[in-house]
């Protein structure tokens, strides 16, 4: 196991030492072992539950899990406490604004785009189980130890979602999604280990930089969150087995683009406000989708972006936006859909590939199939 690396990046980074008078970690015991037991109950500490600690205890439901997986996530936990901080700081350094390029998606690069892809193509590259690095702001994979008899995953990301909303201070996020090489690929065949379904995915998560710092994840055994804390410099674990509720009272939606929306959506939303669901539904939207999904999982309801006329495919990513969240909210209890088959069970066919996207709880969910099964 690498345990030794993994408890050196959950030190303090801002050289701010933890107040050991109100809160200590509990050990990580060398072999991995339980972590339910503190074995110095006190009054005066406030065990934590890192999410490094969080994640030997899940892979311990693989067989023959080497400490390698945890590893590879400490990468993800590392460079997204780098990209938080730079996004604390955002209006004291010179990192708001255009970058001045255009991406493979044909959206102008803010800086912390590029900074936020660059710290986390650093902090994976050196993880010898990943064999590609694929990110929404690359147009091609980056095939990294991809020969090595240990590379074993492929991990997916938009480095920063809702990038158009740093420069006025409002919440953005990163999404990851981690696959398997498939069974018996044995020639380093980017596609194959990327093009694969989410139903396909290992792990997925995402953080939201918002009042705080939240980073949500699953390996397929529920939906775990961890709050940063910025003195200790870990995430600690602030919502365990997060559940999405039956029925929320809020819809997220664009609704400038309403006009544009196939008929179906447009009754869907017209039944949330009608109260016919047993109440009015507010609406909430802030343009992020981590931060947009962040408040379906904890309040319920729903998250749309339907197909419009100027994008009928949708606009948002299938593989590294659609399919995490999805894999998370299924995880929750909830569904994802793209209005026509679940989520998950798409098989892509191009890396930045794009989807419609409609997620939520099970009676919103419910109501959206059976009104679009009748458009
Ligand atoms: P940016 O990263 O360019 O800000 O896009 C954010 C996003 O991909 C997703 O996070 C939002 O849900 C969605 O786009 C917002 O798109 P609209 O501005 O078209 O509503």
């Amino acid at each position: 196991m690498n345990v030794g690396r993994q408890q050196r990046e959950e030190t303090p980074m801002t050289g701010t030492q933890p107040d050991h008078r109100s809160v200590v970690t509990t050990e990580i015991p060398a072999h991995g072992g339980s972590l339910e037991a503190d074995p110095y109950p006190t009054q005066a500490v406030r065990p934590i539950v890192t999410v490094q600690q969080h994640i030997l205890q899940e892979q311990k439901r693989f067989p023959g899990a080497s400490g390698e997986f945890s590893w590879l996530l400490s990468g993800i936990t590392l460079a997204t406490k780098m990209i938080q901080a730079e996004v604390r700081r955002a209006g004291l350094t010179d990192i708001l604004g255009s970058h001045g390029n255009v991406n493979v998606q044909g959206e102008v690069q803010q800086k912390l785009d590029v900074y936020a892809n660059e710290v986390l193509m650093h902090c994976l590259s050196v993880r010898e189980s990943i064999g590609i690095l694929a990110s929404e702001e690359n147009e091609r994979p980056l095939t990294v130890n991809l020969h090595s008899p240990h590379a074993k995953y492929a991990v997916i990301f938009d480095p920063l979602d809702g990038s158009s909303n740093i420069d006025v201070n409002v919440s953005v996020g990163t999404t990851f999604s981690i696959l398997k090489r498939p069974d018996g690929e044995t020639t380093g065949d980017v596609t194959q280990w990327v093009l694969q379904p989410g139903s396909r995915q290992v792990a997925a998560g995402y953080i939201v930089y918002g009042s705080s710092t939240i980073l949500v994840y699953t390996v397929g055994n529920g939906v775990h969150g961890f709050t940063l804390d910025p003195l200790v410099g870990a995430y600690v674990l602030s919502h365990e087995n997060m559940q999405m509720p039956t029925q929320g009272i809020y819809y997220s939606v664009n609704e400038a683009y309403q006009n544009d929306f196939p008929p179906g959506y447009v009754k869907f939303l017209n039944r949330l406000r009608s109260g016919e669901m047993g109440h009015h539904y507010s609406s909430r939207y802030i343009g992020s989708m981590v931060a947009d999904f962040h408040r379906t999982l904890l309040k319920g309801g729903v998250f749309l972006y339907p197909p419009t006329v100027s994008n009928p495919r949708g606009k948002l990513r299938l593989l590294y936006e659609a399919n995490p969240i999805a894999m998370i909210a299924e995880q929750a209890g909830g569904r994802a859909t793209n209005g026509k088959s679940r989520v998950l069970d798409v098989q892509p066919g191009d890396i930045h590939q794009r989807t419609p996207l409609i997620v939520g709880s099970t009676v919103e969910m419910d109501e959206l199939e059976k009104v679009l099964q009748k458009s």
